[in-house]
């Protein structure tokens, strides 16, 4: 907020875990948000250094490399260059995006360990734990599976069940194995280091509670209810083969928990750009950190790296803001990765390439700023039909038509303005002042309507100037117009290149503008009278529903598969004794003739040979599950022969037929292993 008492500033993103590649939410909820900022830092001249990398210690990565039969280190390598290319990809305009396994992270945190060490910062302290004797080493809660107490699902992980949500501790667990071996687990002591943040209480609180009480409600509330709690030591170590040793003597087979170091990561990937000056984006009162996160991690970025930075010291800087977002939804359910449930920045791309800007657009006219919000691919088309194409690209597509129908593509001089053009550069400026208020304050959404509200701007003032019909007379007034448009377009450009850098960097080229500034905004002399002003090309271009529509099946198809794959056999019914179940009849049959019945989408008439020369006539309701009913004929069916005859649709049925049904919910028929006579009974 009071940004100009700071000289520089530093904006950090949420490292992502590299255990996968990045999604709509990762982008909506961090890396937008940041990039858009970092950009209008920029164009306002500011020295700004935008940092991220990828997070890739921590126990899941570990077990998707076992899963496939691989290393951690083959899991990251492959992740990291997903998630760096998908940022690129998206404009995301990262000084440095590295990596947590990189050598100075190794030896940034390792010192940052050891140097609260060495002053007395931790505690020490025993525990009990889960110790795989067979393998000779701890295994986490994550690292052991077995029976859910809750839901009684085999496989549960030992910090979670997957399969009914609840959190666990391992010891909780129903038969316990290790995952990697397989040995039945024992417990055991250790010992670990924690950080005191109790000692850091009364520094937090005053920190968050008084001196940052502008911070978003969401932040500042969650804060306080931790701080409310009364803070608790936290292990900062872990008995685990995949992270960054402890430097001390003595701590064999541990690691820094990776909480501990990757927020470290910020550090090291700073020093990484700029191995020489580094220090001054850290310990220089007059540098401003902001750190992008996503709600999960406010703890962690508000209390736990703070107490980690005062525990070292060192005239190390807190963050002057942690604009956290909420949860982004897909259609109308929670963004999972290991349900698939997501839409992947680089099958986003393939499936519309060249449209950075319009998920761009559409993620920050619905960021979940305040509260979680959801993403559908309704809501995508529409916003890219009537904002995207309907506003903007079609003011700037008539100005520029314009502009080359009337004056052969040079920019035209201006006469003197009447009121309705001073008017419009009054809504424009007022509308850019709105627009710079909600950039330095992180409400993004706000700030894109105003962009966008430019671009209204420009469509009213042609509806209202009408240079097409006053070109008919006045050909110097006409100049004016289209002057004054063009000017509007200029300012479009740069106000929309945080938003939507790749759209802007076009237009700027259009109308020949020089590099984008913030200072440009407002005024009504961007391009010059006699310059020249390329062809028209299409700014954005509709998206049709068919396109909507496969993104549609993909979900639902991904939604059938989840279905399926949790399913479970329906529990068994209450016991029958043996006489009562002789009691029904069972038979094979052949089929003579099937067919649908007429305005039931779900019945088919069958005609059995069951023996008789009259045979019989059973309606069932297996319809969707067959439709092409001819196929049946001939083919031998199991029917209940005793059931009183009823009618469906007119038609007496005698019997019934029986299938299974399957997992997906379709019914598929019984049958008898190899043909007997029709009639036969079942025993
Ligand atoms: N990797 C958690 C996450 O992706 C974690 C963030 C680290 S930021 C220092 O939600
Ligand atoms: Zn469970």
């Amino acid at each position: 907020m009071e940004e100009n008492k700071y000289k520089r500033t530093l904006i950090t993103t949420a490292l992502p875990y590299a255990n996968g590649p990045v999604h709509i939410g990762h982008l909506a909820g961090v890396y937008v948000p940041a990039d858009i900022y970092a950009r209008y830092l920029r164009l306002r001249g500011r020295e700004v250094v935008m940092v991220g990398g990828s997070d890739e210690h921590g126990v899941p990565i570990t077990i998707r490399a076992r899963k496939e039969g691989i290393t951690p280190q083959d899991v990251v390598d492959r992740y990291h260059k997903i998630i760096k290319d998908s940022f690129e990809e998206f404009g995301v305009s990262f000084d440095v995006y590295s990596r947590t396994t990189s050598a100075t992270h190794a030896e940034t945190a390792s010192e940052f360990f050891r140097h609260i060490y060495d002053k007395g910062g931790f505690v020490e302290k025993p525990s009990m734990q889960f110790y795989d004797e067979g393998a000779g080493r701890f295994v986490t809660d994550r690292n052991v599976t077995g029976e859910c107490p809750v839901c009684h699902a085999q496989g549960a992980y030992g910090d979670q069940c997957e399969k009914c949500g609840s959190s666990l501790s391992a010891t909780d667990l129903i038969n316990p194995r290790c995952a990697e071996t397989g040995n039945v687990p024992v417990m055991r002591e250790t010992f670990h280091w924690y950080l005191p943040l109790d000692r850091w209480q009364p520094e937090l609180e005053k920190w968050i509670l008084e001196d940052h009480k502008e911070w978003r409600t969401n932040v500042y509330g969650q804060c306080k209810s931790w701080l409310d709690l009364g803070l608790q030591p936290r292990a900062v170590t872990r008995d685990l083969d995949w992270g960054i040793p402890v430097p001390v003597e003595g701590a064999d087979g541990k690691v820094l928990y990776v909480w501990f170091d990757a927020p470290i990561g910020y550090i090291s990937n700073t020093k990484e750009l700029l191995p020489d000056s580094w220090e001054k984006w850290w310990k220089d009162p007059e540098t401003r950190i902001i750190n992008f996160i996503g709600k999960d991690n406010i703890v962690f970025h508000c209390i736990i790296f703070p107490a980690m930075l005062m525990a070292y010291g060192d005239g190390y800087q807190l963050p002057d803001n942690v604009p956290a977002n909420e949860f982004l939804n897909l259609e109308g359910d929670k963004i999972s990765t290991s349900r698939n449930w997501a839409v992947w920045l680089h099958e986003y791309l393939r499936d519309f390439p060249g449209k950075q800007d319009v998920l761009r657009y559409v993620l920050t006219a619905n960021a979940p700023e305040s509260k979680d919000n959801d993403f559908t691919w309704a809501d995508f088309q529409a916003r890219n039909n009537n904002e995207l194409v309907a506003v903007l690209g079609n003011f700037v597509n008539r100005a520029v038509v314009l502009t080359h129908k009337y004056f052969g593509g040079t920019v035209p001089a201006p006469g003197e303005l009447q009121p309705v053009d001073t008017q419009m550069l009054a809504d424009v400026r007022a509308a850019v002042a709105a627009l710079t208020d909600a950039l330095d304050t992180f409400r993004f959404r706000e700030a894109l309507k105003q962009a966008m509200e430019i671009a209204r701007i420009g469509n009213r003032y042609l509806q209202e100037t009408e240079p097409w019909k006053v070109a008919k007379t006045d050909m110097d007034r006409t100049a004016t117009i289209l002057y004054m448009a063009l000017q509007l377009c200029a300012n479009l450009a740069v106000a929309c290149e945080p938003f939507m850098p790749f759209m802007s960097a076009r237009l700027v080229k259009m109308l020949g503008l020089g590099k984008p500034s913030w200072e440009m905004l407002g005024s009504d002399t961007l391009v010059a009278a006699g310059s020249a002003v390329a062809q028209p090309e299409l700014l954005f271009e509709k998206i049709e529903d068919e396109a909507i529509a496969a993104q549609l099946k993909r979900l639902a198809d991904t939604k059938k598969a989840n279905e399926a794959a949790a399913w479970k056999p329906a529990p068994v019914q209450p016991d029958v004794d043996f006489d009562t179940f002789c009691l029904s009849d069972l038979r094979a049959g052949t089929v003579l003739e099937c067919e649908r019945v007429p305005k039931a989408d779900k019945l088919l008439r069958f005609r059995i040979d069951d023996g008789t020369p009259e045979g019989r006539t059973i309606v069932s309701g297996i319809a969707k599950s067959y439709p092409d009913p001819s196929e049946l004929v001939g083919r031998q069916v199991v029917y209940i022969a005793n059931l009183p005859a009823r009618k469906l649709r007119g038609i007496e049925s005698q019997g019934m037929i029986l299938s299974a049904e399957d997992k997906d919910g379709s019914l598929v028929l019984a049958s008898v292993s190899r043909p007997v006579a029709p009639g036969a009974q079942i025993k």
